[in-house]
């Protein structure tokens, strides 16, 4: 068993954050108070001891490390840099009905907020987005269902690797991880072919018609994103191919936490390495952003998303927009659960930054890279932060010449 002193996690609180170091020591005004800061976790998370569990089983049934066939894991990396509580992290909000049918000054104001919002945070809610809540929850109650399947229904599964169509496992992959997270996840391709167990029965219709729903979303809100960024509103769609893009449905499931301490990590931080990606949770926060090197705890407004720029996304825009760095933190007695819904370019797309975007004597960031390589180097590997995208950056020598 191996533990790692956390310092605070960054979140809104009602009180006072009780860690060494942490710059805001007195109370935010009772306009940003939590309203429920009763919760397990949210009490939890306020802990002094932010201690990060690692290396021990999450001892659940999908839990392919459940029969130890890991020994000695290694330290988890935690940024030490944390330990401001952010009152109000202002996280912010892309309203997507003014977005589309929104008069055009509201327009053109909305999509000037979702620039600064791509270029602030790579992170945002987005609200009225005409996602239905029923279809939000038959999803995630299918998936429930499909996670508490008797081990030999999903046994085919458990074995796959990351670019198997679909695929149940345990922390991020446990092949590599070198770490137990506390995190059980069921991952399926979804376009451009549909891949789904058999079971549960009702898992194939409910999944499609959310993955129809949330991609177009997701799509159009890449036009909105290709207008913020100067260009004209189907350029992204265009350079990433996204006519033919490729759709990954992810659940996640964080068992209640019974690890000798008060925090642990379901997932660490990390980017994505798709193009954009859409979450909802089932009412239990956990997740995490970091911004300007401090944590902030992602509390949703009711019925948004969360909508996470992915490492495609700061490819095509040559950095203007940086991918989001987040993790899930898990603590407390109540199971939590996040849905996933990500879009990328289709797996052949070599993907490039749109050459409008070099800056001015400064050229390009990135080097064009098939996404499949990108994708698998990311999801082989441990992970590391942004670190894969180092594999597409152009490096330069002092004088400015290119490696
Ligand atoms: O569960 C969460 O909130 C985060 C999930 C996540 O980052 C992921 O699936 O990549």
């Amino acid at each position: 068993m191996y533990h790692v002193a956390l310092p605070c996690h960054v979140r809104r609180t009602a009180y006072p954050c009780p860690s060494p170091g942490c710059a805001k020591q007195t109370p935010p005004p009772a306009a940003v108070l939590n309203s429920d800061n009763s919760s397990p976790l949210q009490n939890r998370l306020l802990s002094l001891s932010c201690t990060i569990m690692a290396g021990t089983s999450l001892h659940h049934p999908t839990d392919p490390c459940a029969n130890g066939e890991h020994s000695g894991p290694a330290a988890v990396a935690v940024p030490s840099d944390v330990g401001t509580c952010g009152w109000d992290a202002g996280i912010p909000v892309v309203d997507y009905d003014v977005l589309v049918n929104g008069a055009a000054d509201q327009r053109a104001q909305a999509i000037r907020d979702l620039g600064r919002a791509c270029e602030d945070w790579g992170f945002f809610m987005v609200i009225n987005h005409g996602v239905p809540e029923d279809l939000k929850e038959a999803v995630m109650e299918t998936c429930r269902e499909l996670f508490s399947l008797p081990e030999e229904e999903k046994a085919e599964y458990l074995e796959a690797g990351p670019m198997d169509p679909v695929r149940i496992g345990s922390g991020f992959y446990s092949v590599v991880d070198g770490a137990r997270y506390w995190r059980d996840y069921f991952k399926m391709f979804v376009h451009p072919e549909f891949h789904c167990p058999a079971k549960p029965a009702k898992l194939r219709d409910v999944a499609t018609e959310y993955a129809v729903k949330t991609r177009d979303l997701l799509l159009s809100l890449a036009t909105a994103i290709s207008e913020s960024l100067g260009l004209d509103r189907g350029r992204v769609y265009e350079a990433m191919d996204l006519e033919s893009c490729f759709q990954i449905l992810t659940a996640n499931h964080y068992p209640p936490y019974a690890g000798p301490d008060d925090v642990g990590l379901g997932l660490p931080p990390h980017s994505d390495h798709g193009f954009l990606t859409l979450l909802f949770q089932n009412g239990v926060d956990g997740l995490q952003v970091e911004r300007d090197g401090q944590w902030v705890l992602a509390t949703p407004l009711p019925g948004a998303f969360f909508v996470i720029a992915g490492d495609q996304m700061e490819i095509v825009s040559n950095g203007r927009y940086k991918s989001s760095l987040h993790r899930a933190v898990v603590g407390g007695e109540r199971a939590r659960m996040s849905m996933v819904s990500m879009i990328s370019p289709s797996l052949d797309t070599v993907v490039e930054p749109v050459p409008e975007l070099a800056q001015d004597g400064q050229g390009l960031e990135f080097r064009g890279i098939r996404y499949r390589d990108y994708m698998e180097h990311q999801q082989s590997n441990k992970l590391n932060g942004k670190a894969a995208l180092d594999i597409a950056r152009v490096q330069r020598t002092v004088s400015g010449a290119e490696n």
